[in-house]
């Protein structure tokens, strides 16, 4: 359990986590000097870690850092001052952050005690509207010891069960230093999921690749950590340095590592606040990270003091972030805190990002619960969203995501998530376009690909609608001949010419199988023009009747998967395919076997090395299986 201390300059933190923990956190020279905390400090005792975090208000920047992550506010007050500027603005950031558990602790009882009941009936006030309203408050002394006890036992009371480590591993850096002996160490919060020893993980936004080398977890020696404790990592990786690294970095596993330099957002305006007009810079706080950022407001022009819209952030620069993370935003002078929010889409699209559609897809992603957020997804049009970016945004790891699918419910095909309406919808708007070109066009083998596509009105990506195109032929409801989709029962009516030119051509391809003659040659045959027959005989290719293996030399298909058969049976007796070979199974002469061969190499079925081929065996079955 982290504990996060919180409150004005000089109010007693630093000596307060000493009273609790025997640990003096403000080591730096400069800190004795001026006599404040100015860098994060930790200290553990028990079950409890502590991150003590600076007061001053030059530093709320480093208390932010140190606040991302603390499960309980331990929020720090001074009897003899009360509530203080910074008292108020980490209470608003505390409550901003979603930190929901915390105890007030009353300092410097040993000289304010008499000011208790004034003291706490403030407290009141101020935390009556934040998640803070009804926690503990304990008048105690660092110095005295008077009441260390009781707060013990307070933040005691705050755990809450850990959750089971659910997710991809994430760690938030707050410190890196080299360790004399062990080398480069990372410190931190884990997130999300655990970290072993030995892991491969990358560090993000750099993209860095590192392996853990050691690791403790809550200040002891562990060969694993879990999502929710505090983790130094031992970390080694090629190009990993110090210098590489920085607060605000993520540990992460790759399947996280999705730099973002434009997300979308619920944001609020903090009552306090003036009003925010579109397009105004301000300075954002997210995890340990802070950036500048500039904020369009989505569902409206103006926001004014205490609501909360819509809005994307732009960054000059990329950082780390995920759907549900929490952010503070500051005046870009630093020196008043304005608002805050959660991440609810960390890769939005760059245009339409005000459109109504749009928006209805946002509203539902505010949603902890990705089951909740994903139906609330799919309810809205065009009920299809991208699988990979939502699994990544919501860090649902690939063993967790079958389960998640089958809850809301939702269809998964082309790497899409499909509401399964929608995705109904789409098969049966494919199956009536198949069924209506059958009708009109029955002369042709079926309808290709991406034509369909166009006829879907969802205007699905590619990739997609041939994910939903593949789950149907599986099914066996579509059938499939070359490029061409049909509906299984579909069979090619010619007009009655062709039929005419297919009776009297067949016999003759048949005939001489392997040395057919040519259009040319059969036109005279059938007392039919050249043009008529040639013609005739391109439109059987594309039904797939037969195969133009040089200019106008039409063979059977079923002829064309024969003569593949024998040069691969040619391959394996004889190790190698020769043209000579070749043509002495066929008996068709040195010129026609030379052009199937390379009819063969064009389509990929052999492969050529000076006078000699070979059968690549997964095209072998590319004019379908041989007659028998
Ligand atoms: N009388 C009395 N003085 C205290 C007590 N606790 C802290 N102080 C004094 O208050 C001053 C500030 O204490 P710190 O613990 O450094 O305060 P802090 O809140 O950590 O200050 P920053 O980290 O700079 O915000 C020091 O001079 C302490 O000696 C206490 O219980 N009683
Ligand atoms: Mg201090």
């Amino acid at each position: 359990m982290i504990v996060g201390t919180a409150g004005h300059v000089d109010h007693g933190k630093t000596a307060l986590v000493k009273a609790l923990t025997g640990v003096d956190t403000d080591r730096l020279a400069e800190e004795k000097r001026r006599g404040i905390t100015i860098e994060l400090g930790y200290a553990y005792t028990g079950e409890l870690g502590f991150v003590d975090v600076p007061g001053h208000e030059r530093f709320v920047h480093t208390m932010l850092a140190g606040a991302s992550g603390i499960d309980t506010g331990l929020l720090v007050v001074d009897l003899t001052e009360g509530i203080r500027a910074q008292t108020r603005e980490h209470v608003q950031i505390l409550s901003l952050l979603g930190v929901q558990a915390g105890v007030v602790a009353l300092t410097k009882s040993d000289i304010g005690a008499d000011r208790i009941d004034e003291v706490s009936d403030a407290l009141r006030t101020l935390l009556a509207p934040t998640p803070l309203a009804a926690v503990e408050m304990v008048p105690v002394s660092a110095f005295t010891g008077h009441g260390i006890d009781t707060l013990r036992h307070a933040l005691l009371a705050t755990a809450r069960p850990l959750a089971p480590p659910s997710g991809y591993p994430r760690l938030s850096v707050d410190r890196a230093f080299t360790l004399t002996g062990a080398g480069l160490v990372v410190t931190g919060t884990l997130v999300a999921g655990r970290i072993a020893v030995e892991d491969r993980l990358l560090l993000s936004p750099s993209g860095l690749e590192l392996r853990v080398r050691g690791l403790h977890a809550q200040n002891q020696p562990a060969r694993e950590a879990v999502a929710g404790q505090r983790v130094a990592l031992n970390i080694t990786g090629q190009r990993l340095s110090k210098d590489a690294i920085q607060r605000g970095d993520w540990v992460l596993h790759p399947a996280l590592h999705a730099p973002i330099s434009a997300f979308d957002v619920r944001r609020t305006l903090l009552e306090e606040a003036t009003s925010l007009r579109q397009d105004s810079t301000v300075r954002l706080h997210l995890g340990a990270a802070h950036s500048t950022a500039r904020l369009s407001l989505l569902d409206r022009d103006r926001l004014a003091p205490g609501e909360s819209a819509l809005t994307r952030l732009t960054l000059p620069q990329t950082i780390g972030g995920l759907a549900g993370d929490r952010f503070v935003i500051r005046d870009t002078n630093a020196t008043r805190t304005i608002g805050g929010g959660i991440v609810l889409d960390p890769a939005p699209p760059r245009r339409g990002r005000r459109t109504p559609q749009r928006l209805a897809q946002l509203a539902p992603l505010v949603a902890a619960d990705p089951t909740e957020a994903l139906r609330g997804l799919l309810d809205a049009p065009p009920h299809w969203t991208d699988a990979a970016a939502f699994m990544r945004a919501r860090n649902v790891a690939a063993a967790d995501q079958e389960a998640l699918i089958a809850a809301v419910p939702a269809r998964l095909a082309g790497g899409l998530l499909l509401a399964p309406a929608t995705f109904e919808r789409i098969r049966e708007t494919i199956l009536s376009t198949l069924a209506r070109s059958h009708r009109e066009s029955p002369e042709l083998p079926g309808v290709q690909l991406e034509r369909l596509r166009l006829t879907v009105p969802d205007r699905l990506p590619v990739a997609g609608f041939a994910g939903i195109v593949q789950a149907l032929l599986q099914q066996r409801l579509i059938a499939q001949d070359g490029p061409w989709l049909r509906l299984p029962q579909h069979r090619v009516t010619l007009s009655p010419q062709d039929q005419r030119i297919w009776e009297g051509a067949r016999p003759l391809l048949e005939a001489e199988r392997f040395r057919p003659p040519r259009a040319r040659e059969m036109a005279p045959l059938l007392s039919q023009p050249e043009a008529a027959v040639r013609a005739t005989l391109k439109r059987l290719q594309r039904i797939g009747q037969v195969v133009e293996v040089a200019p106008d030399h039409f063979f059977l298909r079923g002829t064309v998967a024969e003569m593949a058969a024998i040069a691969s049976d040619l391959a394996a007796t004889e190790g190698v395919i020769t043209a000579a070979a070749f043509r002495d199974r066929l008996d068709n002469g040195r010129k026609v076997a030379i052009q199937i061969l390379e009819f063969f190499d064009r389509s990929g079925v052999t492969v050529r090395s000076g006078d000699t081929r070979r059968v690549r065996p997964e095209r072998l079955l590319l004019f379908g299986d041989p007659p028998r």
